[in-house]
């Protein structure tokens, strides 16, 4: 704000993601800065993270660990530097009670009696790509934690995506770019590496309406509901008047393709099949904070079975969940079509 009122995107870009981050607390009266320096080690995290990513090639951190996790998915190297990274980052500052993170099987929770806030996170998603240098993505969520309410335990992290005071990503492509939403719009800011900092590049992100794009892996196509059939060869079907057919967009790493559906609009998604009956993604570290950045910019995200994904109440911390984003007219079309 100015005293001639609230400042344009245009006047607001350049601005640095600390900026943006203290502006947010000055402007909330009841702010302690325990928010604030919270972001602040996920953001350390997140330098830390792009700089090991970007060099991964050189410092023999492609590969993988030989272990698995707890989906039973084996282990990069780099994901296990990523969680690292950030464990040492969150477990400064003392603001951080708990995190559920992809890479541990439990959840950790760090001896701060008083602090006020629970992470959730997946430290490096796609990392099976990195050995051939395709874009992936830290993606993280933050929830309110009230001391009082006792030790922190799984049960902490079990609740609705609406209830995440934060969310964001950073997506390591052809440059690194962090979206960050708490509360007021989702913002987009881009590394610079020559100054260490990340820049506000995309003020007030706006998904488009509609798209001309759907993402989906198609290869599953034999295992999908009759309607998410009937919605990919709507999509691909040739009708002019309606800007059909839609390109296809699938990198097969969730930052990137809905960091792409945000920006240019359109539709990703990650349904159940008959493979997976509660899809791919892990509810409280991928599909929530995804969800809640598509919703912060205008977009929808919902599970394709009834619900928005923000509503989904969590049973179990590494629990998967259907996931269907972007453009608010075109999840209307795709639940439409796959109704019933
Ligand atoms: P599939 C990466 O492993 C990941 O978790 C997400 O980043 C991505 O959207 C999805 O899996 C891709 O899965 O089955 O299409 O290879």
């Amino acid at each position: 704000m100015t005293t001639e009122g609230p400042r344009t995107d245009a006047e607001l870009v350049g601005m640095t993601l600390a900026a943006h981050v203290l502006e947010g607390m000055l402007e909330a009266p009841a702010a302690t800065g325990a928010f604030t320096a919270l972001l602040d080690q996920i953001v350390l995290a997140a330098k830390l993270i792009t700089g090991r990513v970007r060099r991964a090639g050189l410092a023999d951190a492609l590969g993988l660990t030989g272990d698995t996790n707890v989906q039973g998915e084996r282990v990069q190297k780099m994901d296990v530097l990523a969680n690292d990274t950030l464990v040492a980052a969150l477990r400064h500052r003392g603001t951080c009670a708990g995190l559920v993170s992809e890479e541990l099987e439990e959840a950790l929770v760090f001896e701060r009696a008083d602090a006020g806030y629970l992470v959730v996170a997946d430290p490096l998603d796609g990392s099976s790509n990195i050995d051939v240098a395709v874009s992936i993505g830290t993606i993280f969520g933050v929830l309110r934690h009230d001391p009082a309410a006792g030790p922190v335990r799984a049960e902490s992290f079990l609740r609705p995506g609406r209830e995440l005071c934060a969310a964001g990503y950073v997506l390591y492509g052809s440059s690194t770019v962090l979206v960050l939403t708490t509360g007021q719009g989702a913002h987009a800011f881009t590394w610079d590496p020559s100054a260490g900092e990340f820049f506000l590049s995309h003020p007030n992100l706006r998904c488009p309406p509609r798209g001309s794009t759907y993402s989906i892996n198609e290869g599953n196509t034999a295992h999908f509901d009759p309607g998410i059939r009937r919605y990919l060869d709507h999509v691909k079907a040739k009708d002019a008047a309606t800007g059909r057919p839609y390109s296809h967009r699938y990198v097969g790493s969730l930052v990137a393709d809905v960091h792409r559906t945000l920006l240019k609009g359109g539709l990703f998604a990650y349904p159940h099949d008959a493979k997976s009956a509660n899809g791919k993604l892990r509810l409280l570290y991928e599909a929530n904070p995804i969800a809640a950045l598509v919703e912060a910019a205008g977009g929808r995200a919902i599970t394709g079975r009834g619900q928005r994904v923000l509503d989904v109440t969590p049973r179990s911390i590494h629990e998967r969940a259907p996931l269907v984003c972007g453009s608010a007219e075109d999840v209307a079309l795709y639940e439409q079509l796959t109704a019933g």
